[in-house]
């Protein structure tokens, strides 16, 4: 089981280099995080954007930029397309985002001539390096699928078992997050909770161990379960959070970076290639890291097939 994100570069020096697209890749974070990708050989990145601010930018913070190929497209949204363009042609094997905003890029990875679709619902992960746990946690979905439906959430979820179990966790404990841990009808993520958490029981949805509602002190911390007299395995030990929208979601794993200084990973999963997808604020450690498990889901998806399953009603 992979339990950081060292572990997780560690393991990407077997498997054979790829190319990353970067999506208007103009402000110094990302300047920073492909070149340290190139020196510490995780990944060969093509910037596509405006070339005069790549150049200006580099020059402003020291990079050298000497091995890393610059494609010039004056506006983010244009350099959006030719970027994902290269993906889609097989020049690049990954797709990321840079200076650009995440529905103009999330807009042309479902582009239907040029963009990544694959026929799934495709949701963004933060996994986070949860040191204090001891483990790595996935959240889901702050990013990409803005209200989801129980449908929505219950191929979510099958994604994000799968996705878990590319970093060796076989069973992911999945928490469905609300505010409370009762049923309670006028809250309706309890209820899609306890839906999702009969429907698992079903087999209505490939792996894991579903339970909610749980709220996210009683998910992730023993203490917290027992106190509150939750049973089961997931209460306390959960591995993947599904969170009720994009607004709790995203809240959450930009308070554990921007709060306790924590290093997240954003990878957009289900689509043709692993797409990363960081705020345009992060840290270049956290689109490092972006980088380097986009490297990792390739090369597994590679090696052993990854396999999503289907949600079943
Ligand atoms: N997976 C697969 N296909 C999808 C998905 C998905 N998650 N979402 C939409 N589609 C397909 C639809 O089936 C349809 O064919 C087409 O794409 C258009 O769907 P719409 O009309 O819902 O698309 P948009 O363009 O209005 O919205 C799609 C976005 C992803 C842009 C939108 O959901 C969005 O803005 N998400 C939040 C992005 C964001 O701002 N994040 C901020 C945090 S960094």
């Amino acid at each position: 089981m992979v339990i950081n994100f060292q572990q997780i570069i560690q393991r990407i020096y077997s498997y054979p280099m790829q190319r990353i697209a970067v999506a208007a890749g103009t402000d110094a974070e990302t300047l920073h995080a492909v070149k340290m990708a190139y020196e510490q050989k995780i990944a060969d990145c093509i910037l596509v954007g405006d070339e005069r601010t790549i150049r200006e930018t580099a020059e402003k913070e020291k990079i050298s930029l000497e091995n890393v190929e610059v494609i010039d497209a004056d506006d983010p949204v244009k350099a959006a397309y030719k970027a994902v363009e290269l993906v889609h042609d097989g020049k690049a094997q990954i797709f990321m985002k840079g200076y650009i905003h995440s529905d103009d890029f999330l807009r042309c990875v479902l582009d239907k001539e040029v963009g990544l679709r694959s026929g799934n619902l495709l949701n963004h992960v933060f996994i986070l390096e949860a040191t204090y746990l001891n483990r790595l946690l996935f959240i889901t979905d702050g990013a990409m699928n803005i209200a989801p439906t129980l449908e929505q959430k219950a191929q979510i979820l099958a994604n994000t078992v799968a996705l878990a179990q590319i970093f060796d966790i076989e069973q992911p404990k999945v928490a469905v997050i609300s505010a409370v841990e009762v049923v309670t009808p006028a809250i309706q993520s309890t209820m899609d909770a306890a839906m999702l958490s009969k429907m698992s029981e079903r087999n209505q949805f490939h792996g894991g161990i579903v339970d909610g509602p749980l709220a996210l002190d009683n998910a992730i911390n023993p203490e917290a379960a027992r106190y509150k007299k939750i049973g089961g395995v997931v209460a306390g030990h959960a591995d993947i959070l599904l969170m009720p929208d994009v607004v709790s979601g995203n809240a959450l794993a930009k308070s554990f970076a921007h709060i306790t200084g924590g290093t997240t990973a954003g990878l957009i999963f289900g689509a043709k290639v692993p797409i990363i997808l960081p705020s345009r604020s992060d840290s270049k450690e956290s689109k490092l890291m972006g980088m380097a498990c986009a490297v990792y889901v390739a090369g597994a998806n590679q090696h052993k097939r990854v396999k999503i399953g289907k949600v079943h009603f």
